[in-house]
């Protein structure tokens, strides 16, 4: 079949054009107008049966270039019809000169901060629907922050889960260390599952030997299942568990472990502010569990931008328990309070040390 597009100014010249080179036989297989130029033109595709295209001499590369070169501006016009018709439909919603100016200026800083265009959107649609609304009770709905401490986390066992070099280990000594000094009587046992060549057990075995806390190696499923038969010896039991291996989901790992069940378990995700956005999304992919209970920020310190917080609530649905600002163990790590997780995000001001907390302690 021989398929041909016929165009003109109305349907009758183009119908009369195609009798005239076809007579009868021509079949109709579109038949539509499109504007070119403020102008109508209609445009009509018919095949005929049993006559072939006059026979072409072999396209050379200029004509195949030339020819794809010609059907880009029809490409061009339509993604670009596309691309308004999206911003059409955005636009009118992420009006930001709809809210009043302190609301503008809070949703301007905070898409610098890197937060996404999605919360954006959620916080926007929320806060033009009464002008004199404050953006904090807003956020604080998106990112909730439940402070680190027994009476929000009374579980006995707390693992800490992230990926390698986050700040795991360092984040279970210095909350064992804390607890110790709180509460000097507590039985605090601190367990490495890390198998890896890194040194982060035998610091932990070094900090549990010098601090007096229990110290427990967990190489295979029953070191698991002996440590939870041993729970009642111990008021809290912090887990360090290892960077999972690229294909490794943590949900399968804690099934593995005989974690997945009814134990008074709580999972802790620690997270670093500077990862790019798809990895955020791909961390809550592979670290996704029941057990999952919050989010714990390490190097904050080392940061220019803290949109990821806000992020990362925004699609775990996890609360922020613990904040972590400096390398050294001591005066780096403090429970989340939303006065100190929102001055991080809006002022770029470090949590200040919890002074009190440790001189009552030491
Ligand atoms: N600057 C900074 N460094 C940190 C922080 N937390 C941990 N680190 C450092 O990050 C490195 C890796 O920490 P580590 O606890 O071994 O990570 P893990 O592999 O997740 O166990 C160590 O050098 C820590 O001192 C923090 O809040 N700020
Ligand atoms: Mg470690």
């Amino acid at each position: 079949m021989r398929v041909k597009t016929f165009r003109g100014s109305s349907t009758a010249t183009v119908f009369a054009e195609i009798k005239a080179e076809f007579g009868d036989s021509a079949v109709i297989l579109s038949n539509k107008s499109v504007e070119e130029s403020g102008r109508k033109i209609h445009e009509i595709m018919v095949g005929v049966e049993g006559q072939e295209a006059p026979v072409q001499a072999q396209a050379t590369r200029d004509d195949i270039i030339g020819d794809a070169m010609n059907n880009i501006p029809e490409w061009n016009q339509e993604w670009n019809q596309i691309k308004g018709h999206m911003m059409a439909l955005l636009k009118p919603q992420m009006n930001l000169s709809l809210l009043a100016p302190r609301q503008r200026l809070a949703l301007e800083y905070l898409e610098r901060e890197g937060v996404e265009g999605k919360v954006i959107m959620s916080l926007f649609h929320e806060l033009r629907q009464d002008p004199s609304k404050a953006i904090l009770p807003v956020l604080e709905t998106i990112a909730p922050v439940c402070p680190f401490d027994n009476k929000n986390w009374p579980q006995k066992f707390h693992a800490l889960a992230g990926p390698h070099g986050v700040g795991k280990t360092s984040t279970i000594i210095r909350l064992a260390l804390r607890e110790k000094k709180a509460n000097p009587g507590a039985r605090i046992c601190v367990a490495s599952a890390d198998q890896g060549q890194g040194k982060g057990r035998l610091v932990l075995r070094h900090y549990a030997d010098l601090s007096g806390l229990e110290f427990r190696d967990l190489g295979t499923r029953e070191d698991f299942a002996t440590l939870m038969g041993e729970s009642h010896n111990f008021d809290k039991v912090f887990i360090d568990l290892p960077g999972l291996s690229a294909t490794a989901e943590l949900d399968a790992w804690l099934g593995v472990c005989g974690l997945n069940g009814a134990c008074d378990l709580a999972v802790h995700l620690v997270m670093n502010p500077y990862f790019a956005p798809a990895q955020y999304t791909a961390f809550l992919k592979k670290y996704k569990s029941v057990k999952l209970k919050s989010l714990i920020w390490t190097k904050l310190d080392e940061s220019c931008t803290y949109g990821a917080l806000v992020n990362m609530s925004h699609e775990s649905g996890l609360p922020v328990s613990l904040l972590s600002y400096g390398s050294g163990l001591r005066n780096s790590l403090k429970s989340a309070v939303a006065k100190d997780f929102w001055r991080l995000i809006f002022k770029h001001q470090l949590p200040e040390n919890e002074k009190i907390e440790f001189a009552k302690a030491v």
